[in-house]
């Protein structure tokens, strides 16, 4: 593998939607987007990819195999971001995708099978989109409403596909069935710091978290903020507070899911003198465990109850977007650490606690995740970084394992009957 070069196509990827303090905004179907997958579609070509758009978004790069009818093997991962993100999360395993496809080339290597390396489109749910909105469809378990649904600014989906090369008309025609996919393969920074404290410089994910997003609306009464006594107010912002306090709270000291975190929150009329009459919070709780999931929206709306009592305001608790925990393929699990043990690389297994597309491809495929220490174990943030030499060598382990992958047989099709995928809860 070409380390320097897959460097440069990192640093060149960041300076679109560069930000001023050294971060990157390059959120879905932006401007910056485009031009980002300008860039990718371009290096694809030089490495003698076919590119093409799917209905999704999805920008995918293909290179045949040689045995007919065989199965692909898959690379992805996402190149948006989230505001004021960092330069790796995603690109790095798009862009070691293509530099796979350009050392094969460069090496005459052909494969059995067929290598596909895609880009999935909105990963990072811009704007109040769903997230991992791409790999759904590549799946074929995009909700039917995808596309008819409004993003924050109040723009329609199925508008910002169409920004992209989408076409929302044709969603159904991405999905990609089980027999057409030998493995899944994503290579991703860690975003953690297990890796660094260990020292260790290749991880093996085991399981991705699950997640689940949930809209609280409050609706209190907006009023004089000069002449409203404080004993009369239904302040929507401070019922709102309350229940900020208490989705972490269902986390950091009730347990009963391993994270909560409260992202977003629009107040209205929002003027320093009109007392908030509507607040609408984004909280998004994370687990392993899907039940946990459940039970944590179960615990917010009866702390929304007692809130909303206490507070005279009434308060909705809207689940909305979910993406399930999987686990990742044992087989695929083994082949990374014997790709990583070819290098010398000591590996080490570890869960996610991120959402990846791999825990999407999973409907239909099985998935193996490699990851890279992440320094200090900051994401989505400006700060984020992964050395060069570690960089260098997820991207070896990530071309190792697909040339393993390509040597094996093909293990009968049985996705349908595969425990792991039977966890899966539906979409929604
Ligand atoms: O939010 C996530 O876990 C992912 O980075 N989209
Ligand atoms: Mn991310
Ligand atoms: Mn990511």
């Amino acid at each position: 593998m070409d380390a320097s070069r897959l460097s440069s196509h990192l640093d060149r990827l960041r300076s679109i939607g560069a930000t001023a303090d050294g971060g990157v905004s390059r959120l879905a179907f932006s401007p910056e987007d485009v031009e980002g997958r300008s860039y990718v579609s371009g290096l694809m070509t030089e490495a003698g990819l076919a590119v093409e758009v799917d209905a999704a978004g999805n920008l995918l790069g293909r290179r045949p195999g040689r045995r007919r009818g065989a199965p692909a093997l898959l690379i992805g991962s996402h190149i948006d971001t989230v505001v004021n993100g960092g330069a790796y999360d995603g690109a790095y395993g798009v862009l070691a995708g293509v530099e796979v496809a350009a050392t094969l080339a460069a090496q005459g290597i052909e494969l059995d099978h067929p290598l596909v390396v895609v880009a999935f489109s909105d990963e990072e749910g811009a704007y109040g989109t769903m997230g991992m909105l791409g790999s759904h469809a590549f799946a074929g378990v995009l909700p039917e409403d995808a596309a008819a649904a409004f993003d924050e600014r109040g723009r329609r989906v199925g508008d910002l596909l169409r920004a992209v090369g989408g076409d929302p008309a044709g969603l159904a025609g991405c999905a990609w069935r089980p027999e057409d996919v030998a493995a899944y393969f994503e290579l991703h920074i860690e975003q953690g710091d297990v890796l660094e404290r260990l020292g260790v410089p290749v991880g093996v994910v085991e399981t991705i978290t699950g997640r689940v997003n949930v809209a609280v609306t409050v609706d209190g009464v907006a009023g004089h903020a000069g002449t409203t006594p404080m004993e009369h107010r239904a302040d929507a912002l401070v019922a709102a507070g309350r229940m900020v306090l208490a989705a972490r709270a269902i986390a950091a000291e009730e347990r009963v899911v391993l994270r909560a975190t409260t992202g977003t929150c629009e107040v209205s009329p929002g003027m320093w003198n009109v007392i908030p009459g509507r607040v609408r919070l984004g909280v998004e709780f994370r687990d392993a465990d899907a039940a946990n999931l459940d039970a944590a929206v179960t615990r917010l709306r009866e702390l929304a109850r007692t809130v909303g009592r206490e507070s005279g305001t009434a308060i909705e608790v809207r689940a909305g977007a979910r993406t399930s925990p999987v686990a990742c393929d044992p087989d695929l699990r083994l082949l990374i650490a014997e790709s990583a043990a070819e290098y010398g690389l000591p590996c080490h297994g570890l869960p996610s606690g991120a959402g990846h597309d791999a825990q999407v491809i999973a409907r239909i495929a099985p998935i193996g995740m490699i990851f890279v220490p992440s320094r200090g174990g900051v994401s989505h943030a400006p700060a984020e970084y992964t050395a060069p030499e570690h960089l260098a060598a997820g991207a070896d382990v990530l071309l190792a394992a697909v040339l393993r992958r390509d040597a094996q047989q093909e293990a009968p099709n049985n996705q349908e009957k595969n425990p792991i995928y039977l966890t899966i809860g539906s979409q929604s």
